[in-house]
């Protein structure tokens, strides 16, 4: 019988409504949710080609061990388990706890289960090796917020619905549909802002699709933090501020204004290329406009000083009067009643805090309990106590998300054990001793806890999984509680939580991420408050009586504030010595033998490196390319199609160029994700974006320093924006005849 089954989308943040056409447990078709009150009929092609990816012959669908001469055979799910349960319990004799890591990839994140279950397993574990996407995405976000809140959760958004003038700096939602924000539908947010007279600037290297529909505001690549400093500058120098209003939320305020003073505009256009008059006008605009914001995403994170630019991107929304106000920067409020306390308690737990612990390698400060990925390599192969025996590697593919993938893939091959779960064979766990097989997000149910004060439009919505899972596999949570249970009997922590896990399930009340997700929606906003509120929602009733999930409040709540600052006093903090000391790392950073800068960019029909399998992304073919302006170009002898060597001072890869006026000269966009070599499982990702030099794409990563050093001082970001590079023709290196490329690159 075909059945149509309402669910939503988990592979990015806008989480679109979906529905599931499913016919004897087999997922048939899958098509935009028209009666979803966001998302409204909206989903892009990733989404859409999601069947072919639950149907995927390449699919891992059972255990996979190592076999000595390096292939995967498959075992029962008792075998896997049993052994791996010995290996482990032998690892934490011999080693401890700190000899057992963990690396959790984005698609984690779209997991309650995973999630939790993650975080419970590493903190019960007590090893300091965690590791996450998160040194190459948002941790530089949590350490901002840590400082000027002391609360490192608390992540303002800007307010689409009802702000009339947006500064949008290094990101672009009409590709990524929007990152640390929830916003379905967000091209139609942004050209709303437009329509009802408002303006929508887009500062980027890179002409990009956003920047197309918008006003663009190119910038050389890591010098956003100068502008924003620039803004602040003309800000204080021509009066516009309510400096009583100020001081009343913040202190450090003269701080700042002895530290702004120093960046007029005149001053920092040369690092910027940003003119003098252009940032006066902005300055002025974002003050006087009455309901403007600054959001900035991946371009202002993965510079040499990610935190500080995202503590600068607040402070002008804060000093420009746009922090905490209707259609200005706002905060998501979950609506639990004692939120402030409980943040502040976990505040002293340091796996919850910015520097609870510091790494072995590189003594770098761990962000939320988690160190730099970039260190992963070397805590594996550097002797000593602490030294990484033992590694889980769960939705994540670092050997081409985290800098220096073969320092990485060859360290993985010393580890004692290491243990996958993942939906794929991938480059990462290509060196894993066992793969386990994960589910999709439609073969299991979820309510996302992680995005719930992030919606732009405050909404909830769950599902139960509309198929069954695939072959054999399981829900990472379920493999988790098996991993406690196998160390029960080494760690103390681990037995009380078996313990905890056999009664409730003996008493059929297994505590599952269903349950615990029901806690969250029945205290929160719109929650039925465990029968206070007549009416009000629980896990079950967003299921039965809200399948399309359900709008909670119109807008944000402005003045958030109060109840989000931790700090004691209550204030934001401007001045904490930290982020001062990072002003000194503002220096520009010139080789002339690097004489361009290297910026990423994201594909409308990829999702990092994990979605190059599905047919209908790879349609009309696809070249991985490097996107670079003509005039560059003819400098160098390049043209169109051309294979080129790109070189930093870490690595070098070879892929065809693309020539496009939509790129800031000096800069060169390369996308990441690529680099399948044929050690992962997926044929069809292995053999697309062919030239002559291969197929796959190449590995960007490579040209990024893995070295503790180059890593951004306070979260630890990998340096991935702005990167210094020279592109030279691949044939002038060899003599033979330039070989052209009809690049496809969408
Ligand atoms: N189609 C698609 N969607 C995705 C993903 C995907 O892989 N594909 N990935 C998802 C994930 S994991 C994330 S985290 C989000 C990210 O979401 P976004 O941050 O919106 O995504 P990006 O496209 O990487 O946008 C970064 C922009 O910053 C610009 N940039 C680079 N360096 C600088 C700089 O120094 N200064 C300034 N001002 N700009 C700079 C780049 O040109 C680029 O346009 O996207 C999510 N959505
Ligand atoms: N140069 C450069 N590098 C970057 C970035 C950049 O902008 N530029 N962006 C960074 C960012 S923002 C991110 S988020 C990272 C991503 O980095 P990672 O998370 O390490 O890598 P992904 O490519 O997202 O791989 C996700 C893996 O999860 C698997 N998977 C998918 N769904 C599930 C599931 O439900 N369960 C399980 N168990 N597995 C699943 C996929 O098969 C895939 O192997 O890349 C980072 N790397
Ligand atoms: S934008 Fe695409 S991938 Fe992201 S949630 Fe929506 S349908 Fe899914
Ligand atoms: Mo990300």
């Amino acid at each position: 019988m075909r059945e149509d089954k309402v669910t939503y989308c988990r592979i990015c943040e806008p989480l679109c409504g979906m529905i599931a056409t499913v016919e004897n447990d087999e997922l048939v078709s899958l098509r935009p949710d028209k009666d979803h009150p966001l998302s409204k009929g909206f989903a892009c092609p990733k989404g859409i080609a999601f069947t072919e990816i639950v149907n995927d012959p390449d699919r891992v669908l059972h255990p996979l061990r190592r076999t000595p001469d390096g292939d995967f055979e498959e075992v029962s799910w008792e075998t896997a388990m049993a052994d791996i349960g010995e290996r482990l319990r032998d690892v934490h004799k011999r080693h401890g706890s700190s000899g057992i890591g963990w690396y959790f990839g984005n698609p984690a994140t779209f997991s309650t289960g995973h999630t939790l279950w993650t975080a419970t397993f590493t903190n019960l574990l007590g090893t300091p090796h965690v590791y996450s996407a998160g040194s190459q995405d948002v941790n530089q976000r949590f350490v901002a917020s840590h400082f000027l809140y002391g609360n490192p959760v608390a992540a303002p958004i800007p307010d689409i619905n009802r702000v009339d003038l947006l500064v949008i700096m290094g990101a672009n939602p009409v590709v990524s549909h929007g990152s640390v924000m929830s916003s379905p539908r967000i091209r139609e947010g942004l050209n709303a802002i437009n329509a009802r007279g408002g303006r929508v600037i887009v500062v980027d290297p890179r002409h990009t699709e956003t920047a197309r529909e918008h006003e663009w505001l190119p910038i050389v690549p890591d010098t956003d933090a100068l502008l924003l400093l620039s803004l602040l500058h003309v800000m204080f120098d021509d009066d516009l501020v309510d400096e009583e209003a100020l001081r009343r939320q913040a202190t450090g305020v003269d701080t700042l204004k002895r530290i702004v003073a120093e960046y007029s505009p005149e001053s920092t256009t040369s690092r910027t290329d940003v003119a003098a008059d252009v940032v006066r006008e902005l300055a002025h605009a974002l003050v006087t406009a009455e309901r403007a914001a600054v959001y900035g995403r991946i371009g202002t994170s993965l510079g040499r000083t990610g935190t500080l630019t995202t503590a600068l991107l607040d402070t002008v929304n804060l000093v420009a009067g746009n922090l905490d106000v209707v259609g200005g920067a706002m905060f998501g409020d979950l609506g639990i009643p004692g939120q402030r306390v409980g943040v502040t308690a976990l505040q002293r737990v340091p796996t919850f805090t910015w520097s609870g612990r510091r790494s072995r390698i590189g003594n770098l400060p761990q962000v939320l309990g988690t160190a730099p990925a970039s260190v992963m390599a070397k805590e594996i192969t550097t002797p000593g106590r602490g030294q990484l025996r033992a590694l889980f590697v769960s939705a994540g593919n670092p050997v081409l998300s985290v800098p220096n993938g073969a320092e990485l893939s060859a360290a993985l091959d010393e580890l004692d054990l290491m243990v996958s779960l993942d939906i794929y064979r991938n480059e990462t766990n290509a060196h894993a001793d066992y793969i386990l097989p994960a589910t999709t997000m439609y073969e299991r149910g979820d309510f996302l806890l992680p995005f719930q004060a992030l919606f732009t439009t405050p909404f909830k919505q769950a599902t139960d999984p509309v198929i069954s899972p695939r072959g054999e596999a399981r829900e990472e949570w379920t493999v988790i509680n098996e991993l406690v249970a196998a160390l029960s009997k080494s760690v103390p922590m681990m037995g009380v939580l078996h313990v905890m896990n056999t009664v409730s399930s003996r008493i059929g009340r297994t505590w599952n991420p269903e349950r615990l997700s029901d806690l969250v929606i029945r205290m929160g906003l719109g929650g039925n408050r465990f029968g206070l509120r007549r009416g009000g929602l629980t896990y079950r009733r967003l299921v039965r009586d809200n399948p399309h999930g359900t709008v909670v409040a119109d807008n944000l709540e402005p003045g958030q504030l109060r109840d989000t600052i931790v700090h004691r006093d209550r204030k934001i903090h401007l001045d904490e010595p930290e982020l001062l000391a990072e002003f000194n790392r503002l220096v520009a950073d010139t080789d002339p033998r690097l004489p361009l800068r290297l910026i990423g960019m994201r594909e409308i029909r990829s999702e990092n490196s994990w979605q190059h399998n599905a047919p209908m992304l790879l349609r009309g073919g696809r070249t991985h390319a490097a996107r670079m302006h003509p005039d560059d170009a003819t400098e160098r002898g390049i043209a169109e199609g051309d294979l080129v060597v790109v070189r930093s001072a870490h690595g070098q890869i070879e892929l065809p160029v693309t020539l496009t006026d939509d790129i800031k000269a000096g800069v060169v966009a390369v996308p990441h994700g690529w680099g399948h070599n044929g050690s992962g499982g997926w044929t069809r990702a292995n053999s697309a974006a062919a030239t002559e030099i291969g197929s796959g794409g190449a590995n960007v990563n490579a040209l990024i320093s893995s070295d503790p050093a180059d890593l951004e001082r306070l979260a630890g970001m990998a340096n991935m924006t702005g990167v210094p590079i020279e592109v030279t023709l691949l044939d002038a290196a060899t003599g033979a005849a330039p070989s052209r490329h009809t690049v496809s690159a969408v």
